[in-house]
């Protein structure tokens, strides 16, 4: 009776230590994906993987132990969007340069600053 127990409670996968889900984070290269992981890498957090393809962070963690809600924070205090909200702008102002996702690069710099709203 008891080793019965016993084997059943030690089994991982009942579906109430360890869930997983997915979300969008925004972000551009290396750097990022391992900020993100980084960010995601606590207690509670199995497993985290984002995806530079599809800005999609896969992730494997105990609901007992973080919600998701606080997943979101976690990226978004290390200064990636998330799709539940937006970083600070001062979490923002710290990924590196290449990181910025937020506004286009423009490589031809050659003050194309027209269209202030003629149409
Ligand atoms: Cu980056």
């Amino acid at each position: 009776m008891g080793v019965l127990l016993f084997v059943l409670c030690t089994l991982p996968a009942l579906g109430q230590n360890r869930a997983e889900t997915q979300f969008t984070v925004q972000g551009v290269c290396g750097m990022c994906k391992e900020r993100i992981e980084t960010a995601l890498d606590v207690k509670g957090v199995i497993r985290a993987e984002w995806s530079e393809e599809t800005h999609k962070v896969f992730v494997v963690y105990n609901p007992k132990k973080i919600e998701i809600a606080e997943m979101h924070r976690l990226v978004q205090n290390a200064g990636h969007d998330t799709d539940c909200g937006k970083a600070s702008d001062e979490a923002y102002a710290k990924v590196h340069g290449c990181c910025k996702y937020r506004e286009e690069p423009e490589h031809d710099g050659h003050g194309s600053h027209d269209g202030h709203g003629h149409h």
